[in-house]
């Protein structure tokens, strides 16, 4: 079996993960996440994609929202919001508990790699969970109502504020555990999260971007957009407000060089110009798991065809 890497964010980024976490033994799947979500709230370092990825691995995520835990109950933040707290971001009783266990890890020095590693160990998680870097890189949306930090966009604004750029955060470093797996790495795939502000944000860690273009293992890119809309999220009207053509073909052109191969829906299958690259046409929907390991199955067997492993 492959050592497989993939690039996750947010929920499509999660289902990828879920989907290859029913493929690989423990040891063959290494998944590095974007923390430019991540910010302090209530006095807690909350990193949404990190938990996406955790929650759904382990089973605990909340289906509906995709963020968040299932089962979840809402009486501590209920209770902040009567006291005039802070109610807009929805802290579950359960996921504070995941926020408190890992603000109290960093508070005693660990680093968020390992309070990560230590967060799946619990959760019974046997494969590799990688923050993108040690150290904050918060992600800001310079938007028509100036520039704003990723979560009041996302939620407070509800991504309604029009995207004009999104603001990366100059000399970031990866960790030695995400160049270790990278170096390791004999597929490195690009889940279908969004381009723009779950991807170009791990790509933006140095010397992530680098590596992937001249490592020489396979990379394989999934297209966030289906049927010319995003599956979920601001994907579509962001390559809208970007002036980029809301399509398959545009965000594997946003791609370009970068990758080797690209992962597309068959109802894009008109709108999709054969381009030079070898491209992979299939159901890319991942509502059940069923689903989501079909995917990881139907890359993992076109990328080993292509290289006659
Ligand atoms: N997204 C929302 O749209 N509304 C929320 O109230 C919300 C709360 C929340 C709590 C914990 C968490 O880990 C994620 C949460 N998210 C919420 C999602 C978060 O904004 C993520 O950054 C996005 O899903 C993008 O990946």
């Amino acid at each position: 079996m492959p050592h497989v890497v993939l690039l996750a964010g947010g929920v499509g980024g999660a289902k990828l993960a879920h989907g290859f976490a029913q493929l690989l033994p423990a040891g063959k799947l290494t998944i590095i996440v974007n923390t430019g979500d991540d910010f302090q709230h209530l006095g807690l370092q909350i990193c949404p994609d990190l938990d996406t990825v955790t929650y759904t691995l382990a089973g605990l995520a909340n289906p509906d929202t995709g963020w968040g835990r299932t089962g979840e109950s809402w009486r501590t933040l209920d209770e902040v919001a009567r006291l005039g707290g802070p109610g807009w971001f929805r802290l579950g009783d359960l996921d504070l508990a995941t926020h408190l266990t890992r603000t109290h890890l960093l508070a005693n020095g660990h680093t968020l790699t390992a309070a990560t590693q230590q967060l799946c160990q619990q959760l019974d998680i046997i494969h590799t969970i990688l923050p993108m870097s040690n150290s904050p890189a918060p992600t800001l949306i310079d938007s028509d109502e100036g520039l704003l930090p990723f979560q009041t966009w996302f939620v407070a604004r509800q991504w309604q504020p029009a995207v004009r750029r999104v603001c990366l955060p100059a000399e970031v470093q990866a960790t030695p555990q995400v160049l270790k797996a990278l170096e390791k790495a004999d597929l490195v795939v690009i889940a279908p999260s969004n381009p723009f502000v779950s991807i170009d944000p791990i790509l933006n860690v140095y010397p992530i971007r680098a590596m992937v273009v001249d490592l020489p293992q396979v990379v394989v890119a999934v297209s966030p957009i289906i049927g010319g809309q995003a599956v979920k999220g601001p994907a579509a009207k962001m390559m809208a407000e970007m002036g980029l053509p809301v399509s398959a073909a545009a965000v594997a052109d946003y791609y370009n060089d970068l990758i080797d191969v690209f992962v597309y829906d068959a109802q894009d299958r008109e709108t999709f110009q054969t381009d030079e690259r070898p491209a992979l046409c299939t159901d890319t929907w991942m509502t059940t798991p069923a689903q989501r390991r079909r995917l990881a199955e139907a890359i993992l067997s076109y990328t080993m065809e292509l290289t006659n492993q």
